[in-house]
């Protein structure tokens, strides 16, 4: 754990569509009608325009928690416990769990990504390196400036059946969103393919690309679209997100 809090954005992903194994799961368990909602966490907001589909770990066991009487998360049970004590669900202090779901039943799912250019929905996609112990056990996807997202949709396209997916889920158009001097406009796969990245196990070199594309995002990038379009990204970031904030369809999460 971190000596110092991290200040995520959590941000909604409304389920409109559920994976027939995910439909089963959570049958009965919830009123009808009532929204869900998949909530990733990110240190990234002002990169939520370039989301193409949405990870969970396929081995960990995920959680339906109650929000209020219409909404509920899907997250990790550490993940709801924090939340319990940061204003975010109806009851302070406790959480209620309506039914667990495995991280492999929910893949295939359709969510409205929030700011996505992607505007029919993105799939909820498998991601082994997904850790059970930082933010919410879900990642958002953003290929076009995250190292560790582009390698792994590169990987699920190009071996979809052992996944068990559909190719062109993973295949979703990666459109330019942060313009960088130095790695263009399509920060990941720029890196990916210079520092000779062949698939996620690469970690050392993902941790140097993740690095790189951190600091030549932030520091030097300009966002070309959105609300913001024409803004250094460090500029940017602190009013995407609270756009996302006031519409209702993100909020701070800090562990
Ligand atoms: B970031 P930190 Cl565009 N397991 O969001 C693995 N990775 C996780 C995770 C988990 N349980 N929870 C969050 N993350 C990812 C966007 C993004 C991110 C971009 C570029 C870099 C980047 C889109 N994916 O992160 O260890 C999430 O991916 C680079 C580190 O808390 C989150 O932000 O610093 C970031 O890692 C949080 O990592």
């Amino acid at each position: 754990e971190a000596v110092n809090p991290q200040e995520y954005t959590a941000l909604k992903l409304k389920v409109l569509e559920w994976a027939p194994k995910a439909a089963e799961a959570i049958k009965g368990k919830i009123p009808e009608g009532a929204n869900v909602f998949l909530v990733p966490a990110t240190l990234r907001p002002e990169t939520m325009y370039g989301q193409t589909c949405c990870f969970v770990g396929p081995k960990l066991t995920y959680g339906l928690f109650k929000v209020d009487e219409n909404n509920y998360f899907v997250i990790t049970e550490r993940a709801a416990r924090n939340m319990a004590y940061q204003g975010i669900f109806a009851k302070e202090g406790s959480i209620e769990k309506a039914a667990d779901i495995l991280g492999s039943d929910i893949v295939g799912t359709l969510v409205n990504a929030p700011l996505s250019l992607h505007k029919e929905g993105v799939r909820v996609l498998p991601m082994e390196t997904v850790l059970p112990t930082k933010g919410t056990g879900v990642v958002t996807s953003v290929p076009s400036d995250s190292p560790d997202d582009f390698a792994t949709v590169t990987e699920l396209a190009k071996k979809a059946d052992y996944y068990g997916i559909q190719k062109e889920w993973a295949e979703l158009e990666i459109f330019p969103i942060i313009e960088t001097p130095s790695y263009g406009d399509l920060c990941a796969p720029f890196l990916v393919k210079k520092l000779k990245i062949a698939s996620p196990k690469d970690t050392k070199q993902l941790e140097e690309a993740k690095e790189l594309a951190y600091k030549e995002g932030f520091y030097q990038g300009i966002l070309k679209v959105g609300d913001f379009k024409g803004e250094k990204v460090e500029i940017a970031k602190p009013k995407v997100r609270s756009q996302l904030i006031e519409a209702g369809e993100a909020f701070a999460y800090s562990e």
